[in-house]
């Protein structure tokens, strides 16, 4: 539900990068927090281990600017993908507008990638949300491997809603800004977005 203040004329939605552990959530906020100018755009908040692990979560938050005369504001999250930390994965999801699924696609990640889509449709269901009433998009993250499935396999395994997907390489910065503007577009009901 995105968070509407009249009195400063501003919109907020907040965007949710969800997938299983190591698949590259933490590396896209990375890459956009590197690329956008610090005028449009908060640090990015992390709590790591000292393994570079998402502990609870990452945040980041983008200013659009004017979108529709209110000014339009993104609040990036990850959720941290180590099985043990269902709970905070649910509790980062609570009020979510967008969704992006991080797969990773490694051939040797599959049933981890289909065990956490499984876990968040859980999670969202308990919040009364369902992935067909959602905006969300899937990135196939990591396309760089020498093992990686097919997209075909990739969407015959994730992708049964026929949501928008897109082929990323994060470490190097590829597919992460159309990921985004796909899923931002989304959010904030755009169709020209630039
Ligand atoms: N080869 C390759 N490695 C990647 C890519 N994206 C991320 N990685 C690496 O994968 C590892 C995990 O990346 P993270 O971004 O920390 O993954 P995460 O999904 O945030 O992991 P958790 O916080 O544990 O859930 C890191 O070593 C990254 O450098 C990619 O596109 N290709
Ligand atoms: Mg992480």
């Amino acid at each position: 539900m995105p968070v509407l203040n009249f009195s400063i004329n501003e919109i907020q939605y907040k965007i949710v990068y969800y997938g299983p552990a190591l698949g590259g959530k933490t590396t896209n906020l990375r890459f956009v927090h590197q690329m956008v100018n610090p005028e449009a755009r908060s640090e990015l908040v992390s709590a790591a281990t000292a393994t570079d692990r998402t502990l609870f979560f990452d945040f980041l938050a983008l200013d659009l600017g004017s979108v529709h005369g209110l000014r339009t504001r993104l609040s990036l999250y990850t959720v941290p993908g180590q099985v043990e930390y269902e709970r905070s994965r649910k509790l980062i999801l609570r009020s979510v507008d967008g969704i992006v699924f991080v797969a990773d696609s490694s051939a040797q990640r599959k049933t981890y990638n289909i065990e956490a889509l499984n876990g968040m449709e859980n999670n969202l269901k308990e919040y009364g949300l369902s992935l067909s009433q959602i905006p969300w998009v899937l990135q196939y993250n990591k396309r760089d491997l020498s093992d990686v499935m097919t997209v075909e396999d990739m969407n015959a395994d994730l992708n049964s809603l026929n949501v928008p997907y897109f082929e990323a390489v994060s470490l190097e910065g590829k597919g992460v800004f159309s990921t985004l503007k796909a899923i931002s577009k989304m959010v904030c009901r755009l169709d020209t977005l630039a």
